[in-house]
């Protein structure tokens, strides 16, 4: 761990350090250090470049000599930049209509049945231009990046055919160059069964796995593929169809997985390795047990089960037993979760779920880089890991689950390069 830093004789380990913390409490996310959060005090914490190279007490810290930026923290805490495992905050147009149609009491499946509810943003996401998607979905990745992410994982999936499936994914690419962030993209082609395919969905199965995976994996538009396994939606054999196409490209595999009924989605998943499994309200202790085994990351999306009015829980409890780790995510989306805030779902994770503060600052740090795969390289504070980090003004990392819409967030660091906030 760090005891080899404490005692490295005349702090050598800080000499290429760019610019270094000091008097900083760190939450490090850090699984081996064995204390809530991680939680080391009274440290100093340096990078170079675009890594975190050194940590240490600041009993043992002396300061190098030579050009770096020293940062006093006055005790102020440091966490892991956060990450955001699942959103679909590329689309275009609203829903407001259909949730003032849910609010006189029709329900999310039977506006989607009516042939509106995701299909009525395809609608919108087709007519718009890859230029004019960039446009309208940049509020959204903002609002998520001033609330301190660094990492955000979008799907696509309002597309549904061919152009506008990889039109949403280019337009992911934009927003990633456009912006100081790391972003992780999802084809979701199998998300609704399109209008064109209603009495023939197995066709668009076809067309999903041998030509659009195909050519995503061409353009190197996709680091993973997703589905939603419902009535709704797809059955479990048709998405099995799509994760064995998706494995023989080489990505990843993810699940909308018992969001609305137990399709025993999560057990193909865990069958495929899936990364992650993704909703989980129906999830029971077979599918707990399979994902458990398999190592895939359960990811919570309290803000659909508010924005829904779900009343069914994940099953949280289960979950802690068999050491599943918990992801939470925002589920950014213009049907079940129009809320472009990681720190409101860290509060929902809390309130709704009763998770621990802990588990949910877990759950879009270090777990929540487990969801994506990068868990060498985000979610937590360590020497090698990317230097995304937050300077947070407060006194317990607690307080970002406990609180909402206060502003605590003090600096930001993105691949090594430090902005203060405010
Ligand atoms: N489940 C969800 O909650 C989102 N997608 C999914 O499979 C909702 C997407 C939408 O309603 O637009
Ligand atoms: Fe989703």
């Amino acid at each position: 761990m760090y005891i080899h830093l404490k005692s490295s004789i005349g702090n050598m380990v800080f000499d290429t350090a760019t610019v270094i913390w000091i008097n900083v409490n760190l939450a490090t996310m850090d699984n081996n250090i064995d204390r809530d959060y991680g939680a080391l005090h009274h440290q100093a914490i340096g990078i170079c470049d675009d890594r975190i190279i050194a940590i240490c007490a600041m009993g043992q810290f002396v300061l190098p000599i030579g050009d770096v930026r020293i940062i006093d923290a006055k005790g102020r805490w440091l966490t892991p930049g956060l990450i955001d495992a699942h959103t679909h905050l590329v689309y275009a147009g609203n829903r407001a209509a259909e949730f003032e149609q849910r609010l006189q009491g029709v329900s999310y499946q039977q506006i989607a049945e009516r042939g509106g509810g995701i299909l009525s943003t395809v609608k919108a996401t087709r007519a718009a231009s890859l230029a004019e998607l960039v446009r309208v979905s940049q509020p959204r990745l903002t609002a998520l990046l001033n609330e301190g992410v660094s990492c955000v994982e979008i799907k696509s999936g309002y597309g549904l055919n061919i152009d506008d499936e990889l039109k949403m994914l280019r337009a992911a690419k934009i927003l990633t160059a456009n912006n100081p962030v790391r972003v992780s993209t999802t084809l979701l082609a199998a998300h609704s069964i399109p209008p064109e395919y209603q009495h023939n969905p197995d066709q668009y199965i076809d067309l999903i796995c041998q030509q659009l995976i195909p050519a995503a994996v061409e353009e190197s538009l996709v680091d993973a593929v997703d589905v939603f396994c419902e009535q709704i939606a797809f059955s479990r054999a048709q998405c099995e169809r799509v994760f064995a196409a998706a494995q023989k490209h080489g990505l990843a595999i993810k699940g909308h997985m018992e969001q609305l009924s137990n399709q025993q989605g999560s057990q193909l998943a865990a069958s495929f390795n899936a990364l992650s499994v993704d909703h989980l309200e129906w999830l029971d202790e077979a599918g707990v047990q399979a994902i458990s085994a398999s190592g895939t990351v359960a990811t919570l999306l309290p803000a659909a089960y508010y924005f829904l009015r779900e009343t069914k829980m994940p099953p949280i409890e289960l979950l802690r037993q068999y050491q599943v780790p918990m992801a939470i995510a925002s589920d950014l989306n213009p049907g079940s979760a129009p809320l472009a805030s990681i720190r409101l779902a860290m509060q929902m994770a809390c309130t709704l779920f009763r998770l621990t503060p802990r588990e949910s600052l877990a759950g879009v740090t270090c777990n929540a880089a487990k969801a994506l795969g990068l868990s060498e390289e985000i979610g937590q504070l360590k020497v090698g890991m990317q230097a995304d980090m937050l300077l947070w003004d407060i006194e317990s990392p607690a307080q970002l689950s406990y609180q909402f819409g206060m502003q605590e967030l003090v600096q930001k660091v993105f691949a090594g390069s430090v902005s203060d906030v405010g």
